[in-house]
């Protein structure tokens, strides 16, 4: 329960509602925002509502503020969790984690910024060079990756296009000494299409506006990327290599084919010799792998020609794949330069890390593809996550500390989980298996079989199934009932995307390279023909196993929440959509959240830190007590007030179960230090 700011900005914490319903859920909510208080607690939670606006809550002096300091002591804020883990980190040597979530243009991406400068912000106070080297480079690579990852939708301007899960490692001081990062499937297809209204990833804007200097803010970020490169450490070779790995992708977008008879060509040749150069590889080896693939039929080895069609399927693989590839290739970099080296957990105690999520939220278009299916998937498994580890998390609080607890039911979205990821029956599963046959397997297709196999499933329908269904527009689209809403997705697409191929001929183009820079992002191009056997694992089996080992991971450390929510669709500082909010409190399981948190205790203190606070109200603590330990000090104090009904004593802290306990204890306290200091006051005028 946070102090420190009157009722009139609101309950600082939802627990602290007088009735757990919706209706006061929304209103304190509104409220807040509308006073300017984006973030609220559910206990350790935070709620975090877009302002869209600047807001002056960040800078140093309010960084001040939070450090070191517990949870309910000052007025909610991403600071006061950065500062939980950090503590929890430090004092008890725990890894932890801070999962941020919430749809898309919610906030995350910038919480967990702020989370990252602060942690920075507070660290290395003996300011030991090679520690701010690491925090500079940690900072740095965030705008690295926005440029390279993030793009504008139609929901969000600065969307990531990405998942990002960054590791930040601390050594025995507490002091940040490296760190990780995972990234996690990046939407492609945004390099060759973008949906009316959106944009490509940020990095091409940059490089053409910096060109042609007409966009100050390209431009200017153009800037700011490249500086951050170097920061880091890349060399001038590596950073001139990724902007004509960018070019390379713009002149694939001009590249044209046509036809001669049987003969498949390049329209606008010239290209051609602009494309050698970029990949420093012969204009004729450019050209052919453009134009042919090899094939191994039994012993020999042929060239095939490519139809037109073949073509254009494998210029646009190719682009997709050498920004994914890029993209990858500049995780691995900063990866390479910010690990940890030659540390001895011997020497220096118990190396450990705080994580940091930052993933693409749920999201809804008018056209929806294999990449919001995947997106949308994510989200699933974070909101299961989240069900269980906020149980979990309280459960075993309550067991620590030897208190007696009663199971809560809550809602779960474990079915939606599966109807994706189960094997054989879930749709990643059919979508796999539709992609293994041999010959021509339809997107349509795959969509019978998902309609064969799921006509049961309850939050599965489509047309074919629901023909009577308004809301379901197109035959090629199968609608799934997610936990945040129902998305339609088309499945054109779905299959090519799975396989994923991309010519092996390019592969070989792009390793013969003699860019040694880009001739390392492509090793398996060194593979002659005949030894390319194994089929590669499809997207969807890749993507599924990564989020399956995020979620382990998370799982095994100390877990904090920011629950964010987007107040409005038009960006405005100054909307908050009611209806719209109330879905995302409702889908992200707010409400249950703050119920299970009441049914247990409203608040938690550590002995010493509750006395601390509240000795004064007691004859038998103020100033000091004189009984065996703080927690029986606290048991005397207590019963003094008569709140002995209302409490719990655990191992090494206090539960207080209703909120109107520690309300009672801060009127007294507060009453008790008007009295003090007006005593002081007269004693300093010597009127007493
Ligand atoms: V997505 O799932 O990556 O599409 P995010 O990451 O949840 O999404 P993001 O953090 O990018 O959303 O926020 C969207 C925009 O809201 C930002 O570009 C800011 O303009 C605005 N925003 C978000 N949080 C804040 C804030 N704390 N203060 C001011 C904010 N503006
Ligand atoms: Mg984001």
């Amino acid at each position: 329960m946070a102090e420190h700011e009157s009722l009139e900005f609101g309950k600082a914490d939802f627990v602290l509602l007088d009735n757990v319903s919706l209706e006061e859920f929304m209103a304190n909510l509104k409220l807040r925002f509308e006073k300017g208080r984006i973030y609220t607690y559910i206990g350790e939670v935070v709620v975090s509502v877009n302002p869209y606006r600047a807001m002056n809550i960040y800078g140093r002096d309010t960084i001040e503020q939070y450090k070191g300091r517990e949870l309910y002591e000052r007025p909610p804020h991403l600071f006061a969790i950065a500062d939980a883990a950090y503590k929890a980190m430090k004092r008890r040597n725990k890894d932890t984690c801070i999962v941020i979530s919430g749809e898309s243009g919610a906030g995350k991406t910038e919480a967990s910024k702020y989370i990252m400068q602060y942690i920075a912000a507070i660290t290395n106070p003996s300011q030991r060079a090679e520690v701010e080297r690491v925090k500079n480079m940690l900072l740095k690579s965030n705008c690295v990756l926005e440029a390279f990852g993030n793009a504008k939708t139609n929901r969000n301007d600065n969307s990531s296009r990405f998942g990002k899960y960054m590791d930040i490692n601390f050594d025995f001081k507490g002091d940040p000494i490296g760190g990780h990062i995972n990234n996690y499937l990046l939407e492609k297809s945004r390099v060759i299409f973008q949906q009316e209204g959106e944009r490509s990833f940020h990095s091409f804007y940059q490089i053409v506006f910096s060109i042609l200097q007409s966009s100050i803010n390209d431009s200017a970020d153009f800037k700011a990327v490249t500086d951050a490169m170097k920061v880091i450490g890349f060399t001038t070779e590596e950073i001139q290599t990724v902007y004509k790995i960018l070019a390379t992708i713009l002149h694939l977008g001009n590249l044209k084919f046509g036809s001669d008879g049987d003969v498949t060509l390049i329209e606008n040749s010239k290209l051609v010799s602009v494309l050698g150069d970029l990949l420093s590889t012969k204009d004729e080896n450019v050209e052919k792998a453009l134009l042919y693939r090899t094939v191994a039929t039994g012993r020999d080895v042929i060239d095939k020609q490519h139809t037109h069609q073949e073509a254009s399927y494998g210029r646009d693989a190719l682009a997709k794949a050498i920004y994914e590839r890029l993209f990858c290739w500049i995780v691995g970099r900063i990866n390479d330069i910010i690990e940890v080296k030659n540390y001895d957990a011997r020497v220096h105690g118990k190396n450990t890390v705080i994580g940091v999520l930052d993933i693409y939220g749920f999201e809804i278009f008018q056209n929806n593809s294999f990449e919001q299916f995947c997106i949308n998937y994510c989200n699933e498994k974070l909101q299961q996550l989240f069900i269980q580890l906020v149980l979990k998390q309280e459960q075993e609080e309550y067991e620590r500390e030897g208190i007696p607890w009663k199971h809560i039911d809550y809602f779960n979205n474990q079915i939606i989980v599966d109807l994706v990821e189960q094997q054989h029956k879930g749709i990643f599963a059919v979508l796999d298996e539709a992609c293994m046959n041999v010959g021509k397997v339809t997107d349509e297709m795959f969509l019978q079989a998902l309609n064969g196999k799921l006509a049961k499933h309850a939050h599965y329908t489509s047309r074919k199934l629901s023909p009577t269904d308004k809301n379901l527009e197109f035959d090629r689209d199968f609608r799934i009932r997610h936990y945040a809403g129902n998305v339609a997705y088309s499945v054109v697409g779905f299959i090519d995307k799975n396989k994923d191929t991309l010519f092996q001929d390019f592969k070989r183009l792009l390793y013969n390279s003699s860019n040694p820079v880009l001739k390392a992002m492509w090793p398996e191009g060194k593979l002659r023909i005949t030894e390319v056997t194994k089929r590669p694992l499809t997207a969807a089996t890749l993507f599924k196993n990564s989020m399956i080992s995020l979620v382990e991971n998370l799982a095994s450390k100390e877990p904090y929440y920011v629950r964010c929510i987007k107040p409005n669709d038009v960006k405005s500082p100054l909307l908050f959509e009611h209806e719209r909010c109330k879905h995302q409190v409702e889908y992200l399981g707010l409400l249950e959240n703050v119920r299970v948190r009441r049914a247990g205790f409203a608040n938690r203190q550590l002995y010493p830190r509750f006395l601390q606070r509240y000795k004064m109200i007691s004859e038998f603590t103020w100033p000091n007590h004189d009984l065996p330990s703080d927690k029986e000090a606290v048991k005397r104090l207590l019963q003094g007030c008569g709140f002995e009904h209302d409490v719990a004593y655990g191992k090494t802290k206090v539960f207080i179960r209703t909120p109107r306990t520690i309300f009672s204890l801060e009127e007294q306290r507060a009453e008790m230090v008007k009295r003090i200091v007006l005593f002081l006051q007269k004693v300093w005028r010597g009127t007493l």
